[in-house]
């Protein structure tokens, strides 16, 4: 035959199309996709189902040491293996650097692990926290350069923090290098100010950290990261947006042409601060930052990512267990001051945006497709390879059953979390089999795939680098005193 494997008989989606057809593959990359092909030396059939390129989940926390020293409970290995379960065929997690480290070895045994461990594709962020002259200089540039096409940075965190000078210095080294940055943009000395009066006040219930993390605190960092950017006209990800605030400045950006894009999360959507307003320190579990907010936020951004303001759909998947070793360092004594920031959701992200997102109408199935997969690989430099349904491409496929119901129990997923935000719910819609580079790497629930089958994904430039818009005349000006030179699309 002429294929190593055929899926037939499905209904095809991709960020744009949606049509009944067949794939053919060969030696894990799409070699045909039409109405009917032949089958191959294994043909599944997938009639009554959607087949979509698998997810890529580009915002999730693995291996990761907290700037407060909290290791994530999630390996590589771990992490893959809940991703593919839920639907994904690649995870871009973050290399985080903390002050005093070299940007360069933290990248490099970030990458060994995860070529010994992953069980799907990986590529990794970086987290630039000490921007001394060999990280900017060297580091960073060389990095970018070997094909880790975007970096992290944040305006809160007293140990990883940016002030707005050393931020233009990364954004203009983005800009001369071709990255994608992505911002944690909230406002650090509005959050230590309330925390600090409410901790005096002897409020320190999980539920005051969604009041220390205040909605004008994103909002401002949002505005302010967006300013900065637009010194340099440098494209921008602003990531985990929470506050319609924050989605209007994204919005406002957009409508005036500038580079600016933004990210959101399931817990966003699905939460609110009233979760974390529970007995004791059980709020623990539903604390992260930005914190979730309110049901007129949720529909803000259910409109942001249906209007288009946002493009990208994360788990931002933190994986802190509820007890000493994550969530509760200092046990039930433990301030919301202390509690680990973060929530899981690697395994559920597809099934909650196309349980709570398609199945009720609020986004469209082509949507779906580019909010959890096609827009991540274009932001990230990995498309055409991954992020779609089209010859050349990888096997990266789900298929999908629309239909089937389940209700989500942590003893179900896959991570070593030990609890989810989402424990009870009902959802429709759940992945039937997972492709990775045309092998069925979880099928029937079962996994078929081994520790290090993963490959690491080296990025080419993110789409809005790629697009090369000229800058105006000031950002020109701005990027040559940097050092950042005249623009040149490459
Ligand atoms: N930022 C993240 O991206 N994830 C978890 C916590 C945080 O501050
Ligand atoms: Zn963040
Ligand atoms: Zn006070
Ligand atoms: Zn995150």
């Amino acid at each position: 035959s002429a294929f190593d494997l055929t899926i037939r008989h499905g209904r095809i989606i991709t960020a744009t199309d949606d049509f009944q057809g067949d794939i053919g593959i060969v030696d894990g990359r799409i070699a045909a996709v039409a109405e009917r092909l032949s089958p191959g030396r294994r043909d599944y059939d997938a009639a009554g189902r959607l087949v979509m390129p698998g997810g890529i989940d580009s915002h999730c926390h693995v291996e990761q040491l907290s700037s407060m020293g909290v290791l994530c409970a999630d390996d590589w290995y771990s992490a893959s293996v809940s991703a593919a379960y839920g639907g994904n065929t690649c995870i871009v997690p973050f290399a985080a650097q903390h002050r005093g480290q070299s940007l360069r070895e933290v990248a490099e045994q970030y990458r060994a692990s995860a070529a010994a461990k992953s069980v799907i594709d990986f590529s990794y962020h970086l987290i630039v926290s000490d921007p001394t002259p060999q990280t900017l200089e060297t580091d960073l540039p060389s990095l970018i350069r070997e094909g880790i096409t975007s970096f992290k940075v944040f305006m809160t965190y007293e140990r990883l923090k940016l002030d707005d000078a050393q931020l233009l210095e990364v954004f203009a080294i983005a800009a001369r290098e071709g990255a994608l940055p992505m911002v944690h943009a909230e406002n650090n000395d509005v959050i230590t100010w309330v925390a600090r009066h409410l901790l005096r006040h002897g409020l320190t219930a999980p539920k005051y950290h969604a009041t220390s993390h205040a909605p004008v605190a994103e909002t401002e960092a949002t505005n302010r990261a967006i300013q900065l950017a637009s010194l340099l006209d440098v494209p921008v990800m602003i990531v985990h947006v929470s506050t319609q605030g924050a989605a209007q400045a994204i919005h406002a950006a957009r409508t005036l042409g500038a580079p600016v894009h933004g990210e959101t999360c399931p817990h966003y959507l699905l939460l609110t601060a009233d979760d974390l307003d529970l007995p004791g320190v059980e709020g623990a579990k539903f604390c992260c930052s930005p914190p979730p907010r309110d049901p007129a936020s949720q529909a803000a951004l259910w409109r942001a990512l249906a209007g288009g303001t946002l493009q990208l759909f994360s788990s931002d998947h933190a994986p802190y267990r509820f007890d000493e070793t994550g969530k509760l360092p200092s046990g039930e004594a433990t301030t919301f001051k202390q509690i680990a920031n973060g929530l899981p959701g690697l395994e559920v992200r597809m099934p909650l945006l196309f349980s709570e997102g398609v199945r009720k109408g609020r986004i469209t199935l082509n949507q779906f497709v580019a909010l959890t997969s096609t827009n991540h690989a274009l932001m990230y430099g990995m498309h055409p390879r991954k992020g779609t349904i089209a010859p050349g491409a990888d096997a990266d496929i789900v298929v999908w059953d629309p239909a089937r119901e389940r209700r989500i129990t942590w003893a179900d997923l896959h991570d070593a979390v030990g609890y989810t935000p989402y424990e009870g719910m009902t959802i429709t819609g759940w992945p039937d089999v997972v492709f990775s580079r045309g092998e069925a790497v979880v099928e029937a629930g079962t996994l078929q795939a081994a520790a290090g089958r993963g490959r690491f994904v080296s990025r080419g430039q993110p789409a809005p680098v790629r697009s090369a818009r000229v800058p105006g005349t000031e950002a020109r000006f701005m990027r040559s005193l940097s050092g950042a030179g005249p623009f040149t699309a490459r």
